[in-house]
């Protein structure tokens, strides 16, 4: 299958991220992109391709104006504020100051944009989130033209970005904008499967009322893990979205013997949905081996994924989310890559 990757996405390189009150080297790193290239080449997967530039307009088909605004224009204004460090928000609306005007100061801003202290942000974290979306497009685009599958080397990370808000390391929600762009070229209805050890709470708010797009997420239980505030098993659409989220929430600890029953369950309701496309919302940190993750799927768990997504027939466009242990990030997430093509 092709593989769409720019040496754009590498334009973010974050310094720090707040992590168990400390400021860390982020683990969402460009080195990722590297490595996943590297076994894309080694392993003889396909074609690697540049993507095409698509401008704003798929961005603002799934996002806020004033939202895009506002990244395009952060880092600016925090070096014209005079700050030495990165962009971390610090201050929120809450349950008892919901606030009901966007601030004008950057601090307030980043509070109202951000949904949480553990994404900065640096010089070139615009250009390459659009980098990032291009890759999720271009792929979208060979898969829509050909049936073939593809795969984007996404890089920053996209499901945890909602409608007006970043964070989890993600700007742009790449696998929305591509769903989006797969139903504006004519497909009734599309499936986003999450795989990534995080619920994807970005995909889920932006969807959640639709009955186009069939949001599925395997993930740590919000009770002990990121994001901690929504991918419970009760959420499951409003309005004419009724019955289109689906959420498996699984304990820290859990296993490829339990996790695939969940995958079973989310291919079953892709077919009875009659989805016509599929976006795999591909992290690959539910490995045993993540450093911030509580899944124990080996690497070659991650082939046996590939095989059963397969089988189901679908076209299907992989968008590469998160997955932090950089020395297997490229074999586990390639392995996924591998077994689809021989189911
Ligand atoms: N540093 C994705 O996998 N972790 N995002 C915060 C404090 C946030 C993961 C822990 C994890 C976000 C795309
Ligand atoms: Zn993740």
């Amino acid at each position: 299958m092709l593989t769409f990757h720019s040496e754009l996405t590498k334009r973010r390189r974050a310094l720090t991220e707040l992590d168990g009150g400390q400021l860390v080297t982020p683990y969402e790193c460009p080195e990722r992109v590297d490595l996943v290239l590297a076994r894309v080449l080694e392993s003889g997967l396909g074609e690697v391709r540049e993507p095409v530039e698509h401008g704003l307009a798929p961005v603002l088909a799934i996002h806020d104006r004033g939202y895009v605004e506002f990244l395009e224009r952060c880092w600016a204004d925090w070096v014209a504020a005079g700050r030495q460090g990165e962009a971390i928000a610090w201050i929120w609306p809450t349950r008892t100051m919901p606030g009901h005007v966007i601030p004008q100061h950057i601090d307030g801003r980043l509070g109202h944009y951000a949904l949480g202290a553990d994404t900065s942000i640096c010089e070139g974290t615009f250009e390459a989130a659009m980098a990032s979306k291009d890759i999720a497009l271009s792929a979208v685009d060979h898969v829509l033209a050909t049936g073939e599958p593809a795969f984007g080397l996404c890089r920053p990370p996209g499901h945890h970005a909602a409608t007006d808000q970043f964070g989890g390391y993600c700007f742009f929600n790449n696998a929305a904008i591509a769903a989006q762009r797969a139903l504006e070229a004519g497909r009734s209805r599309v499936a986003v499967l999450d795989v990534d050890f995080h619920h994807g709470n970005g995909t889920q708010e932006i969807f959640y009322a639709r009955d186009d797009v069939l949001f599925l997420s395997l993930h740590g239980d919000p009770l002990h893990c990121f994001p901690h505030f929504l991918g419970h098993a009760d959420e499951t659409g409003e309005g004419a979205g009724e019955g289109f989220t689906v959420n498996y929430p699984m304990a820290p600890g859990t296993g490829y013997a339990a996790w695939v029953e969940a995958l079973e369950a989310a291919k079953a309701r892709i077919l009875e949905a009659g989805c016509e496309l599929l976006v795999v919302s591909l992290g690959v940190d539910a490995f045993e081996h993540d450093p911030i993750s509580a899944f124990t799927l080996s690497s070659d768990d991650f082939t046996d994924v590939g095989r059963r997504l397969g089988r189901l027939g679908l076209p299907t466009v992989f968008l590469l989310e998160g997955g932090y242990a950089v020395e297997e990030i490229g074999l586990n997430a390639v392995n996924v890559l591998s077994g689809f093509e021989q189911p």
